[in-house]
């Protein structure tokens, strides 16, 4: 499985046509922004750990089927790829009715459009699952969801409130916030740095760390691997679930920039 180089004076990134996977992107001059576990497979059928898995068209488990849907472990094709006068470069990658674009420079800019092809309304989840790679997730907080509503998965799936103050992280974290617009920000004072996730056409945020049991049970993920992570993800889940007429179309879209 070989990945598509893009290399730029703006930044270097690496993408996988099998689940139209970004795996790494840094800009230039900073340390790369997206956690690749060096423990992942790279094997059909089994998803990348890190980077961006693409997760459609449902969320979470499925009865019968694999965890996170089917978009992550197909073979995607690559429908254009152009360098921008600015150098950014831009390559869109489809599968069926599902088109994802990339603009990669300084920013990184990811786009999910999904049409409905057919004579039925169409309802999906689904999820940017971004992995960042931070200095020391104990030291790391995430802002922009203070008072938000969210499910613990950790807690069986309790409805809970987020309290006015950013996340820490100090225990396993795996919350869905729902019917929320808001950008988020990582703060990351062991590397002095911030990353910023904007979005566009999501109303879910999930925040995952699987900290020291889970990440042990991982055998595609470093025993220490938890300290240098974190998900913060841009979907459409559950309640927010994206619901289709025939014809119609919906784009998700998220920014990240480092500052
Ligand atoms: O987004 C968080 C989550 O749903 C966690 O519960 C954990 O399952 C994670 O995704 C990774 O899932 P995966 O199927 O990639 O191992």
């Amino acid at each position: 499985m070989e990945p598509i180089r893009i290399s730029t004076p703006l930044a270097e990134a690496e993408l996988y046509s099998y689940g139209a996977h970004l795996a790494r992107w840094t800009p230039r001059g900073h340390r790369p922004v997206l956690y690749l576990s060096p423990r992942s497979l790279f094997t059909p059928g089994k998803g990348i750990r890190g980077g961006v898995p693409i997760i459609f068209p449902w969320f979470g488990p499925k009865e019968g089927a694999a965890a996170h849907g089917f978009a992550r472990t197909s073979e995607w094709s690559v429908e254009s790829q152009r360098t921008l006068e600015d150098g950014r470069v831009e390559i869109a990658l489809v599968l069926a009715n599902v088109r994802f674009r990339l603009t990669i420079g300084l920013e990184l800019k990811m786009e999910l459009e999904t049409t409905n092809v057919g004579k039925d309304v169409l309802v999906f989840e689904e999820a940017l699952h971004t992995y960042f790679t931070v200095g020391d997730v104990e030291q790391v907080t995430v802002a922009g969801l203070e008072g938000a509503e969210y499910l613990d998965k950790t807690d069986d799936y309790q409805r809970k409130r987020q309290a006015e103050e950013p996340i820490r992280f100090d225990r396993e974290t795996d919350r869905t916030y729902v019917n929320t617009r808001s950008t988020c920000t990582i703060l990351d004072p062991s590397w002095e740095r911030r990353i910023v996730v904007e979005k566009s056409g999501s109303a879910s945020t999930v925040v995952w760390n699987p900290w020291i049991e889970k990440a042990m049970a991982m055998s595609d993920m470093e025993p220490d691997g938890w300290k240098q992570m974190v998900c913060v993800e841009t979907g459409n889940i559950g309640e927010n679930a994206v619901r289709l007429a025939p014809g119609e179309s919906h784009t998700m879209t998220a920014t990240i920039r480092v500052e």
